[in-house]
């Protein structure tokens, strides 16, 4: 079955694309007062705010500003990683002076083959930064087990995800790789908070998040921000040329990392689903109710008043992307994953489009849901390729595409 939580639901996911139910969603180019936006000045000084305003309320919640200064340690410095064609940096960034607060590991590899600074594709990881190639040099990530603990990571998981980053590939084209482990920020799991950054900023006495507050997801938005400052740091970095990628629930972080984060020059968002790229109203495959019940840490409390009541959102999926414009955006699907909704990511992009028309820029050009393995799309871009829920290395081969024309080079 597609919902393993369909008791938690009072209506059952749909699979079956006649089932949709009709929806009109809300307005991404007029104001809250019904007022239309017609130029690309009153999208960024009057929309735009209104809508990352609705998401801060509603969604993802407010996440702290910028801290004023980043404490970081460049541990290790190889410059002849994976045979020669890289030099792999390892970075530690810590979230606070405390001595047991949280801190992460910062995996950068950089092209040993071309020009400095180097553009660079920051991604956040699921298994640790020890996952993402067969490198040897780079130290075994502890993780977090469901129940509630940390265990060091067997040798065998070193490289486990190396067909999800293709770290070759990106190399061979010029980019560097930068990496972090998402559960070094937040691990996930309902509990898992107390555990991460979320409580160095309650207020004195807070145990628990109020309505509002950011959730797990905005937490790991804001960590890709702190890896990004310690990027702008980095000599090695073309600073002005990062993109940000995230899969899945990490495909949601990286939307609301790009929304609030105008450093990010593109937002690759990779099969991200509900809470993520896709139309909520669909009603298709994950629900609200879904996302909220099986994970309750990831979204502000505020999100949970949606659950069953989509119809009721004052913002659907296309007004999160829209605040990428500007600038770049990938949306990207399998669709062997009809639990993210491929036609409703298809249709996120699609009708967060117009906004980067009022910058003069193209955005998907088609409502029509292209077919398999059939690219379409320019500042914004949408494909949707043969497999599973995963990222592929026919992914990665439209991404560095697309990094190439965003990037010039
Ligand atoms: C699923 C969840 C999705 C997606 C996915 C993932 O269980 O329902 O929203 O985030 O996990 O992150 O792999």
């Amino acid at each position: 079955t597609l919902c393993w939580c369909a008791s938690a639901q009072k209506t059952e996911a749909i699979t079956d694309e006649a089932k949709v139910p009709a929806y009109t969603l809300p307005a991404v180019l007029a104001l809250k007062s019904g007022q239309p936006v017609t130029d690309a000045k009153s999208w960024t000084t009057k929309r735009r705010p209104e809508i990352l305003a609705i998401y801060e309320a509603e969604v993802y919640g407010k996440s702290p500003a910028r801290p004023p200064k980043l404490n970081y340690e460049v541990k290790s410095v190889e410059k002849q990683a994976l045979g020669g064609k890289a030099t792999r940096k390892i970075v530690t960034i810590f979230f606070s002076d405390k001595p047991d607060a949280p801190k992460m590991d910062l995996l950068l590899y950089l092209p040993a083959a071309a020009a400095k600074p180097a553009p660079v594709i920051l991604g956040l990881s699921f298994g640790g930064i020890h996952t993402v190639a067969n490198d040897p040099g780079v130290p075994l990530a502890e993780q977090w087990t469901r129940d509630n603990r940390k265990q060091p990571s067997a040798e065998k998981s070193r490289g486990g995800e190396a067909s999800r980053w293709q770290v070759e590939k990106i190399l061979a084209a010029g980019y560097g790789l930068a990496t972090v482990y998402y559960e070094q920020i937040e691990p996930d799991f309902a509990g898992g908070m107390k555990y991460g950054i979320r409580p160095l900023f309650f207020k004195p006495g807070q145990t628990e998040p109020e309505p509002g507050d950011w959730g797990a997801v905005a937490a790991w938005a804001w960590g890709a921000s702190r890896a990004m400052d310690y990027l702008e740091k980095d000599k090695d970095v073309d600073a002005r040329r990062v993109g940000l990628i995230g899969h899945s629930r990490l495909g949601k972080a990286a939307i609301w990392a790009g929304a609030q984060d105008a450093r990010f020059t593109f937002i690759i968002s990779n099969e991200s689903g509900e809470g993520g790229a896709a139309i909520s109203r669909r009603d298709y495959g994950e629900r609200t109710t879904a996302l909220n019940t099986r994970f309750p840490h990831w979204f502000d409390g505020n999100y949970k008043k949606y659950n069953d009541r989509e119809n009721e959102m004052p913002f659907d999926s296309h007004m999160a992307l829209a605040l990428m414009a500007p600038r770049g955006l990938y949306v990207a699907s399998a669709e062997g994953d009809q639990w993210s909704d491929p036609k409703g990511e298809f249709l996120g992009a699609a009708n967060a489009s117009p906004v980067w028309e009022l910058f003069g820029k193209k955005g998907i050009g088609t409502m029509t849901m292209p077919d398999l393995h059939e690219p379409v799309g320019d500042s914004v871009r949408y494909h949707i390729r043969a497999g599973k829920h995963d990222v592929t290395e026919y992914d990665w081969e439209q991404y560095l595409k697309f990094a190439k024309a965003q990037w010039g080079r």
